[in-house]
């Protein structure tokens, strides 16, 4: 029998999706029964006023137990993780973070026999060998970042606890995310967010990747609802588990900055590529996600022209309260 998510934990909610996932689930289950945690950054007013909030070490065990312990929490939301570009910086920080944090939760959703847990993929999980475009959801998998290959042994981790102790586990291989709350911290697509930012703070954006780059995107409505969804969707209807293709829409940065030009003609950009050209080579341009869409129902709903008139609205509000760069 399907047991029910009553107490849910969000880690990394102070990050890019889990600030504003953590807010959507607190929408939906009530505010006091999403508990949020961070590991060091300062949460946002609203993250902070809208229900509890706890700092955590999710390589520890013990100080993530305290808090399972404390709400009896039935559901996670691990979204804690080191980015691929950060990761290369740091290649022993995002082995630690991602696998013990992962092993971490999925050893607490054991001992406390959770309902759910949802761990997040990534394009990360691509790499020499893959192909390119329409990338089938069964195909080779050799990342070429930490990030990567943190993500492949996390999927592979996970497909092994629900196959040998039942539990209930879920994840996507998220595309670039794009949002208007957060900025990103560390990953590749990055300039994805940085672009609208600086197009509207300074009409004029640095690129770190070439302006031919095309990589798969998505914007926060629509990641956030995927989201929701597959962990809401019939276990019995699931052939797959943590690792489902999931894509919204493909572009390059010359189409991204066109779009931005329809409606900020002076917006201007040039391109530097650094070290993150290699890992965007690397990953996917366009996904195939027909298993997302058979087994539960998975639509997007939006491109890149409506986010781009969405994101260029939201950050000129911000913009104009001062709030697009906190000290
Ligand atoms: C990154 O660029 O590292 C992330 C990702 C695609 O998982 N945004």
């Amino acid at each position: 029998m399907k047991k029910e998510m009553k107490k849910i934990l969000v880690t990394g909610s102070v990050g890019q999706i889990g600030s504003e996932l953590t807010l959507a689930l607190r929408e939906k289950y009530g505010a006091e029964n999403v508990i949020a945690t961070g590991r060091k950054t300062k949460p946002s007013k609203a993250l902070l006023e809208s229900g509890p909030f706890h700092f955590i070490d999710v390589t520890s065990i013990a100080s993530v137990e305290e808090i399972v312990k404390k709400y009896n929490i039935d559901t996670v939301y691990h979204m804690a993780a080191i980015l691929s570009a950060v990761g290369e910086g740091n290649p022993q920080l995002c082995w630690n973070v991602n696998m013990n944090g992962t092993i971490n939760v999925l050893e607490l959703g054991l001992k406390y026999e959770m309902a759910r847990v949802i761990i997040p993929s990534s394009i990360a999980v691509w790499g020499k060998g893959v192909p390119l475009e329409n990338t089938p959801q069964e195909t080779v998998l050799k990342p070429s970042t930490m990030y990567g290959v943190t993500k492949v042994a996390a999927e592979i981790l996970c497909d092994y606890y629900v196959a040998r102790f039942g539990l209930d586990i879920r994840g996507l291989r998220y595309p670039g995310i794009i949002s208007s709350e957060t900025l990103p911290g560390g990953g590749t697509t990055d300039y994805a967010v940085a672009i609208y930012y600086e197009a509207v703070a300074k009409k004029h954006y640095t690129c770190f990747v070439r302006e031919n780059t095309v990589l798969p995107m998505m914007y926060m409505p629509d990641c956030i609802k995927s989201t929701i969804d597959l962990a809401e969707a019939d276990f019995n209807k699931l052939m797959h588990h943590s690792d489902f293709n999931i894509a919204s829409m493909s572009f390059s940065v010359k189409e991204l900055a066109d779009a931005i030009n329809k409606y900020m003609p002076d917006f201007k950009v040039d391109y530097a590529p650094d070290h993150r050209q290699k890992i965007a080579d690397s990953w996917p341009n366009s996904i195939d996600d027909s298993c997302a869409k058979e087994e539960w129902g998975w639509q997007p709903s939006w491109n890149l022209d409506s986010v781009t008139k969405d994101m260029l609205e939201k950050l000129t509000e911000r913009h104009k309260k001062g709030e697009l760069y906190p000290e």
